[in-house]
């Protein structure tokens, strides 16, 4: 008995090392509000790693997911997603990454991924500085959150 309850806790660890291996899916919420204020991406930042997705969630209706030029690491894929759907963006090239909603770019409504090591991250600071001002306060705060 004893040695059947061991067998199946090896086996649980063996299935939760090989979740901790495989990609993981980060889901992120675009609101008119949340915590952190209006026209917000929630989480506003994650740290991922190669190979992770992200799943921007339409919550609330009127936003979306775009690229932010100059704030992604070379030879990344740009992305654009359409208003009020749901977008998965995978994150495969190590770097830094900006999003941020198109209608919404004014308001400061943007988002950070940081995925393995940053050598871009200069370059998207860079990008940040020159931003609206809204969006370069929420953008060098998650930059400076996820360093
Ligand atoms: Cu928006």
């Amino acid at each position: 008995m004893l040695k059947a309850v061991l067998a199946a806790g090896a086996l649980v660890g063996l299935v939760a090392a090989a979740g901790q291996a495989s990609a993981a899916e980060v889901q992120v919420k675009m609101l008119n509000k949340g915590a952190q204020g209006t026209m917000v991406f929630e989480p506003a930042h994650v740290k991922l790693k190669p190979g992770d997705t992200v799943r921007f969630i339409p919550t609330d209706p009127g936003h979306n997911a775009e690229s932010i030029k100059g704030m992604l690491p070379p030879g990344a894929q740009v992305v654009k997603g359409p208003l009020s759907k749901e977008l998965v963006v995978k994150f495969d090239k190590a770097g830094v990454y900006g999003l941020k909603c198109t209608p919404h770019w004014g308001m400061g409504m943007v988002f950070v991924a940081k995925v393995g090591q940053a050598a871009n991250l200069a370059d998207a600071e860079a990008v940040a500085a020159k931003a609206p001002p809204l969006a370069k306060k929420r953008l060098t705060a998650s930059l400076a959150a996820v360093k």
